[in-house]
């Protein structure tokens, strides 16, 4: 009986750098900051652990070209760990890391096995009776259907395709080697490893097994929850079980959605978040946790939040956290609630100027959202990390200069 492990990530993004955080503590900015080599650090860790026969790494191990060297040196000293256990790694180049793209090198160890991006190569292992097919990216854009050139299965062997794709089908529309589920079953392998989707989704369970680890590290409010990679135990060629999901990830980010509706003063809302808190991440997650807070709803306690300032709603929602445990960071506070109904427009309707009413009809008018975009976009050619990585959802935005004016037109 023969009987191995092997380990499947993808999408480790090194080199990510993390715009997005509010928070002004230079800890928790750094711990992000550092959170993509984290993970690749416990993802080595728990390959080592596991006596794993092999890792796959299914593309875009970098986030774009290296800014400096240190981004390629990280990876190649995690490489080493596993080189010095004998453990083989196979990996390919995706969109972000295309040979056109990332053209900095150092030298890796001799475990490490890059497939050609200009053919389908295979890999035979002879002891494991294990074969691995796979092409990376040339270019930015591959909007050919890899898989399906990909070489037939050696007969009686475990075959394995790795393969960064977007998985979308429609040849000659797709950019990311476009190609269905279909396409892969056809090959008649019996594990496909695919990269490029940062959320993790079995797309086949059996028969063959199709999986997208999803991204080794959440890298903004857009992709929550943990991160990690997959592992996988064959015996006597056919997999063994369910693969098992290994959660690596070194901060995560979470939302909680509160609703003001009905509270009566400012300190109610912050003891219901604070109560939030307490069971919105596991207990025993080695993660530094980033929420975002969204506040929504119709009440009274409108206008005290919008007198607050940011500053002072993130420091309270802040604290509220911080009631319950030491491992989670405001990431934003977004103020999306809206006055008690009635009460503006009825004081502010006088003299035939309806404050109210005119700021409604102007958030609705495409031209104030094109100007609201535009001054955005301004602002964010002056910002590092671009205009992608602040407030621009333009319907937030002018709902905050709604309230802002509201309660200052209020207070005279
Ligand atoms: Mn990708």
């Amino acid at each position: 009986m023969s009987r191995f492990t092997f380990i499947h990530a993808a999408d480790l993004h090194l080199g990510t750098r993390f715009h997005g955080l509010a928070t002004r503590d230079e800890a928790t900015a750094r711990h992000f900051a550092e959170a993509t080599r984290t993970a690749l650090g416990r993802l080595v860790d728990r390959t080592i652990e596991a006596k794993a026969a092999f890792l796959l790494l299914a593309g875009d191990i970098y986030d774009g070209e290296w800014q400096d060297l240190s981004t390629g040196l990280d990876f190649a000293s995690q490489m080493a760990r596993l080189a010095r256990e004998d453990i083989p790694v196979f990996t390919l180049r995706g969109n972000h890391d295309a040979l056109s793209i990332v053209r900095r090198e150092i030298t890796l160890p001799d475990n490490v096995k890059e497939f050609s991006t200009e053919a389908p190569e295979t890999v035979e292992l002879d002891e494991l009776r294990v074969a691995i097919h796979g092409q990376g990216f040339a270019e930015r854009s591959c909007p050919e259907n890899l898989a399906s050139r990909y070489p037939p299965p050696r007969a009686g062997w475990f075959n394995i395709g790795l393969l960064h794709t977007s998985l979308d089908g429609r040849p000659g529309h797709g950019s990311y080697a476009p190609c269905t589920p279909a396409d892969l079953v056809a090959r008649g392998y019996d594990y496909w490893a695919l990269g490029h989707s940062h959320a993790f989704e079995m797309v086949s369970e059996s028969d063959p097994m199709i999986v997208y680890p999803g991204n080794l590290q959440g890298r903004s409010i857009r992709e929550q929850g943990g991160k990690g990679a997959v592992s996988v135990t064959v015996e006597d060629g056919r997999i063994i079980g369910a693969a098992e999901r290994l959660i690596v990830d070194g901060g995560r980010f979470f939302q909680i959605a509160i609703d003001i509706d009905g509270m009566e003063d400012v300190p109610d809302l912050w003891s219901r978040l604070s109560e939030r808190f307490a069971d919105a991440v596991e207990q025993k997650s080695e993660a530094v946790h980033a929420a975002r807070i969204v506040i929504s709803g119709k009440g009274s306690i409108h206008d005290a939040l919008v007198a607050m300032g940011n500053d002072n709603r993130t420091a309270e929602a802040q604290a509220a956290a911080d009631r319950q445990r030491d491992d989670i960071r405001i990431e934003k506070v977004v103020l999306r609630s809206a006055p008690a109904t009635g009460r503006h427009t009825d004081r502010l309707a006088e003299d035939g100027f309806d404050l109210e009413t005119l700021l409604s009809s102007a958030a609705a008018d495409p031209d104030v959202q094109d100007k609201i975009a535009e001054a955005m976009a301004q602002i964010g050619r002056h910002m590092t990390g671009g205009a992608d990585h602040f407030q621009t959802e333009t319907g937030a935005i002018l709902a905050e200069a709604r309230a802002t004016l509201l309660a200052r037109a209020e207070e005279e």
